[in-house]
C-alpha cells in the first residue's frame, strides 16, 4: 500500500496527501480546479492555514506529491471533498458522488477506498458500495471500504491531523484493518475501529453536539439581555461547576461543518431530530439579532454607516463559508445601512472588502462580528477620530472594553443587557 490518490486538495485533501507524502507514500493530489494544480505543483498553497505551505512544499520538493486534474491507479484511494447543503437543507452529495465515479475505472483487486468527508449515516453502504462496484469488484470481497472522518480544526489543521484520535469505520473488519495501517503511519493519537455506519454517525454527532451547545450559549445570551445581566459572568461563573460548560456565544454558527452537518439528521429523521433543529434554527436566528441590535444602535442616524469587523466565520481564518457576517452585512443593507467591511485574512470577497481606516471613516457604529486577533490591537483613541459617532458593538466579547469607554465610546456587548 504504497501509492495513494487523494480526491479533492482543500482543507482536508490537501494537508493529507502532503502529509502522507511527507511520510514516504507517492502521492497523486486530485482537484476540479485547474489553478489548484497548477498552485499545488509549484509548492505553493491556495488556502491559508498554519503551516501548510511548508508541508506542501517539502512534499512536492520531495518529489512524493504532484497534483493532477485526473485520477490514476493507486493502492488506496482517499475521497475528501465538500458535501455541502442544497438550498433546501438536504446533503448535496454530488462532490462524492463524482469523486467515487472517477476512481472507479482505475480500481483494481486489493484497493483501498477512504471516504473523509462527513457525510450522512448510511452513505458508505448505500452510496458509495454501488458505485465503486460499477467497476465489476466486490466492496469487502475484492475491494476495500472504509470511513475515516477528517476532525481537524481550521487554524490547527496541521497539529490536530497528526495529534487527534482516530475513529475508523470499516465496512468489513479487513477493510478496518487495511485503514487502520495507513493513518498508524502519521497520527499519534489512539485509533479506534468500529464499522462504516457507527463512524458515520459519530461525526455527524460530534459537530452536532458543538452546534446544540452553542444555541444554547445563544439563548442564554439573549435571556440575559431580556434580565440586564451579562452572559460573560454568567457563563464563566457557572463554569466553574465540575460538570458545567457553557460555550461562547456569538453572532451565529458558521463553517462548512457545524452549521452544515446537523442536517443530515434533520433530513434523514425529521420526526425525532427535534433538539437538533431547535439548535440549528436558533443558531441561523443570530445574524438577525444582532442586526436588530445594530440598527437600534443607528436609531435616529441619517443615511447611517457601519464598520464591520470581520468576515470569516471565526477568527484567524481566512473561510468565509457560511459566515454569519455575510447574512448580518445583507440584512443591513436590506435596511438601507451603509457597510464597510475589513477583514485581515480573506481573500477573494464577492464582498468588497475595505483598509480599516477607509471602514471607520465617517462611521457611526463599529460591529465586531469576528474574533480576528488582530483587532485586539486596535488603538480606540485613533479609531474614534475617524468615526462620525461612537458606537462598538462587540459581539464576541473580545476587546477591552474599559479602554474603549476610555476613549469615549459607548460600548455594547452581545448577551449583556447593560
Ligand atoms: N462558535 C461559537 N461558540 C463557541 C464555539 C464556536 O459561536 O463556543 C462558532 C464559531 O465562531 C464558528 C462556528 O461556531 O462560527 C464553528 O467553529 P468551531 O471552531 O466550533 O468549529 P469548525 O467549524 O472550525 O470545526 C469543527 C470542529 N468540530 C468540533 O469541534 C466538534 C472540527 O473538529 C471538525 O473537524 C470540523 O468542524 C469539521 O470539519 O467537521
Amino acid at each position: 500500500m504504497k501509492t495513494v490518490c487523494v480526491m479533492g486538495l482543500g482543507y482536508i485533501g490537501l494537508p493529507t496527501a502532503s502529509v502522507l507524502a511527507t511520510n514516504g507514500y507517492k502521492v497523486l493530489g486530485v482537484d476540479v480546479g485547474a489553478r489548484v494544480v497548477e498552485t499545488v505543483n509549484l509548492g505553493n498553497i491556495h488556502i491559508e492555514e498554519p503551516g501548510l505551505h511548508t508541508v506542501v512544499k517539502a512534499a512536492i520538493g520531495s518529489g512524493n506529491l504532484r497534483a493532477s486534474l485526473q485520477p490514476e491507479k493507486a493502492d488506496v484511494y482517499f475521497i475528501a471533498v465538500p458535501t455541502p447543503l442544497t438550498h433546501d437543507k438536504k446533503a448535496d452529495m454530488h462532490f462524492v458522488c463524482q469523486a467515487t465515479e472517477q476512481i472507479v475505472p482505475y480500481l483494481e483487486e486489493g484497493n483501498l477506498v477512504i471516504l473523509e468527508s462527513t457525510s450522512p449515516p448510511g452513505t458508505c453502504r448505500d452510496l458509495l458500495k454501488p458505485i465503486l462496484e460499477q467497476s465489476g469488484l466486490r466492496v469487502g470481497e475484492e475491494i476495500h471500504l472504509a470511513h475515516c472522518p477528517e476532525r481537524v480544526l481550521p487554524g490547527k489543521i496541521l497539529k490536530e491531523l497528526i495529534e487527534n484520535d482516530r475513529v475508523i469505520g470499516g465496512y468489513d473488519e479487513t477493510s478496518a484493518q487495511k485503514a487502520r495501517e495507513i493513518y498508524a503511519s502519521f497520527v499519534e493519537g489512539h485509533i479506534f475501529l468500529t464499522d462504516v455506519t457507527t463512524a458515520e454517525m459519530v461525526k455527524v454527532i460530534e459537530n452536532t453536539f458543538r452546534d446544540v451547545n452553542i444555541a444554547l450559549a445563544n439563548e442564554i445570551a439573549l435571556l440575559c439581555e431580556k434580565l440586564g445581566i451579562d452572559f460573560g459572568d454568567v457563563a464563566r461563573l457557572a463554569n466553574r461547576h465540575p460538570r458545567v460548560n457553557v460555550h461562547t456565544a456569538g453572532p451565529g454558527v458558521g463553517g462548512h461543518c457545524i452549521s452544515v452537518d446537523p442536517w443530515f439528521l434533520v433530513e434523514q429523521f425529521p420526526e425525532t431530530a427535534r433538539i437538533i433543529r431547535l439548535a440549528r434554527e436558533c443558531n441561523d436566528g443570530m445574524p438577525a439579532h444582532v442586526t436588530r441590535r445594530i440598527l437600534a444602535m443607528l436609531e435616529g442616524v441619517k443615511d447611517p454607516k457601519a464598520a464591520v469587523l470581520g468576515l470569516a466565520f471565526k477568527g484567524n481564518v481566512d473561510d468565509m463559508r457560511e459566515s454569519p457576517a455575510l447574512e448580518v452585512i445583507r440584512l443591513l443593507h436590506v435596511e438601507g445601512v451603509r457597510v464597510s467591511v475589513h477583514d485581515p485574512y480573506v481573500k477573494n470577497s464577492p464582498i468588497e472588502l475595505e483598509a480599516l481606516d477607509a471602514c471607520f471613516a465617517g462611521a457611526d457604529c463599529i460591529a465586531l462580528l469576528t474574533d480576528h486577533n488582530d483587532y485586539k490591537y486596535l488603538n480606540p483613541r485613533q479609531v474614534a477620530k475617524q468615526m462620525r459617532k461612537t458606537v462598538l458593538f462587540d459581539t464576541r466579547n473580545i476587546l477591552d472594553h474599559k479602554e474603549w469607554c476610555a476613549a469615549g465610546f459607548q460600548v455594547k456587548v452581545l448577551g449583556s443587557g447593560r
